[in-house]
């Protein structure tokens, strides 16, 4: 895979994908986004890929927004492309049935904390600050952040994040649910592979549809979402590691998973 905007390394079942736009502070223009929409259906049929990393270049910031200066002289019809095309992103990293862990290096604002909000996990560094402040640009957040900021962090913190444009640290970030786990800079990535490198530890099968009961299932209501869950909890029993995993905790010796 060779991208204009992204760096991506795989090794022991991670891929890390760096946005690297550092003169824009990573911002997300339609470039960036299809390379990203692309990597991300890439990876879903990637045998080397367990887990997905994503992350910005530079200490500065994960992703400053969308791109103000690509987006400034659309006209309607074209920023309803862009947007659809960020929603195409977020959901094709939801869709991914691989986990997807946003290590965020700095600052997530705008279309980058919606960015960080369709990953499944948020790690972040100390100097992280999350924000949506699309009302100080006279428009509103265009990434599905008015929808999952507030499925996360409850609809009365959402609303004062998306009406008021303020900024929060990362501390606050860990405190209202936004942030998994608040790490120094330095130990950001470190932290991101070693908890890859646990998921990846794990029976792939049944991680893959662990991420999928919770994905789907939130957007059912309660009776649906349980009813799913049995459905996908049956379909453990048709694997190898089902059957492996028990065996070895019947036997006291560590599994031996296959994925399968
Ligand atoms: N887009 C483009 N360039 C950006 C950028 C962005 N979002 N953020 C920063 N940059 C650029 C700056 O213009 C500057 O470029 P040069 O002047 O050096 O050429 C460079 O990155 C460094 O930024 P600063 O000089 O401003 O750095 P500071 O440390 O002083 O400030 C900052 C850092 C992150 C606080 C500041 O850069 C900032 O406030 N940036 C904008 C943050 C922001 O407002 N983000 C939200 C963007 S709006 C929709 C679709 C999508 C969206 C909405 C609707 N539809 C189609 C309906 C999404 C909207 C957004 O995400």
């Amino acid at each position: 895979m060779n991208f204009e905007n992204l760096l991506i390394e795989i090794a022991d079942g991670t891929a890390v994908v760096t946005i690297n736009r550092p003169k824009a502070l990573n911002a997300l223009n339609e470039q960036t986004l299809g390379e990203l929409q692309q990597a991300f259906v890439d990876f879903a049929d990637n045998a080397d890929v367990q887990v997905i990393i994503l992350t910005g270049s530079g200490k500065k910031a994960f992703v400053a927004g969308a791109d103000i200066a690509a987006m400034q002289p659309l006209t309607a019809l074209q920023a309803r492309k862009f947007a659809k095309l960020g929603h195409q992103v977020m959901h094709s990293i939801g869709a991914c049935p691989k986990p997807v862990i946003a290590a965020v290096n700095g600052f997530a604002l705008g279309g980058g904390c919606e960015l960080a909000l369709g990953c499944d996990i948020r790690l972040v560094s100390e100097n992280a600050r999350f924000g949506q402040p699309e009302v100080n640009l006279g428009v509103i957040p265009g990434f599905g952040g008015t929808q999952r900021l507030a499925r996360l962090i409850g609809k009365g913190l959402a609303m004062e994040l998306v009406l008021t444009g303020d900024l929060i640290d990362a501390a606050e970030a860990y405190r209202i649910g936004l942030a998994n786990k608040v790490v120094a800079q330095e130990d950001l990535l470190d932290t991101a592979r070693a908890l890859a490198a646990k998921i990846i530890g794990k029976g792939q099968y049944a991680v893959r549809l662990a991420k999928e009961a919770i994905h789907n299932g939130l957007e059912m209501d309660l009776d649906r979402a349980n009813r799913y869950e049995s459905e996908l909890f049956g379909l453990c029993f048709a694997s190898h590691d089902q059957k492996e995993g028990m065996q070895a905790f019947l036997e006291k010796r560590p599994a031996e998973f296959t994925g399968n």
